[in-house]
């Protein structure tokens, strides 16, 4: 263990053994929330993190997305690597194209460095706003990453939390390409859905339709605890709105969690709860991730 986990107390490794999930998801289902930590031999933890996760492989991330039911993954890169998506392309090709990627890109990346990323299967970069994640970015320079990864045909996905939105609205509009805003934006689930803040970010997705969510993370939102009674209404709420804007993902290896370490079989099994007809299921975990990570393979399908 390095001497940054040492010094992390609240540090906690993911959980050993989840349940098998009651719900069997829709065949073709993806994961669109995850990571891949080191090992960190091969892939050093980046200098000035604010946390150090456990190392969590490529391996366990596969044999996981097949014990739960799900045919693919988007693994997203997560602050504790900084910008160096080296471990994330590395998991990018053992997965072929069961894969694609989520990266975080300096704005001196070089064309071919993106390329190179594109090739592996990445198709989006994230934007960090949470403050106790990152120091900040300016917005004219995410703008700028913005412009350049547009033209590839990449999205941009976007981490804040709640109280943030109001000041960043502008600046979300702004973006030209598909914005996913991971979480549900961070809700406070202790204020009811009629307050202002997820009224607010109702408002933005259902005035710029180029705005999609992830209604992930109970684990994170939760007051109450597992099984997450206190997040569902507000999950379920954006599923059934924006039926064709929502995607889902588990999170693990849950980094950073400071309050408990879900069980991924629980986390499965909240899904008939938010989505609660096989039509929602089949938007949320299949058609959606699909048209926006791998809209190629229609193209490809098209020409043959
Ligand atoms: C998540 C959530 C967290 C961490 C990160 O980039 C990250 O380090 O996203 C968090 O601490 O809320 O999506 O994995």
């Amino acid at each position: 263990m390095s001497e940054k986990q040492v010094m992390d107390a609240d540090y906690r490794p993911f959980h050993p053994n989840p349940t098998r999930p009651t719900f069997v998801p829709p065949i073709g289902a993806v994961d669109a929330h995850n990571h891949v930590f080191g090992p960190s031999e091969k892939f050093p933890y980046a200098q000035g993190r604010k946390y150090t996760p456990c190392d969590a492989s490529k391996e366990k991330l596969f044999a996981l997305r097949n014990f739960l039911g799900f045919e693919r993954n988007v693994i997203v890169q997560a602050s504790c690597h900084g910008r160096n998506n080296d471990a994330l392309v590395d998991a990018l090709h053992t997965a072929g194209d069961l894969a694609r990627g989520v990266a975080v890109v300096s704005p001196d990346v070089t064309d071919q460095e993106l390329a190179v990323m594109d090739a592996a299967g990445v198709r989006a970069v994230r934007f960090n706003f949470v403050k106790r994640l990152v120091d900040a970015t300016p917005k004219d320079v995410f703008m700028g990453i913005a412009q350049r990864v547009a033209k590839l045909g990449w999205h941009i996905v976007v981490y804040f939390e709640a109280p943030d939105l109001e000041e960043l609205v502008p600046f979300l509009q702004s973006l030209p390409t598909i914005v996913v805003v991971d979480h549900m934006g961070r809700p406070d689930v202790g204020k009811p859905i009629e307050h202002e803040d997820f009224q607010r970010f109702i408002r933005l997705l259902d005035d710029n339709d180029n705005i999609w969510t992830k209604v992930s993370c109970p684990e994170r939102l939760t007051i109450d605890g597992p099984p997450y009674d206190d997040v569902i209404a507000f999950s379920r709420t954006l599923v059934e709105r924006f039926p064709d804007r929502v995607l889902w993902g588990t999170d693990w290896p849950h980094p950073n969690m400071k309050s408990h370490m879900p069980d991924d079989g629980m986390l499965v099994d909240v899904i008939p709860r938010i989505a609660t007809t096989e039509a929602l299921q089949q938007a949320l975990l299949v058609d959606n991730p699909m048209r926006l990570y791998w809209s190629e393979n229609d193209e490809k399908g098209a020409k043959s």
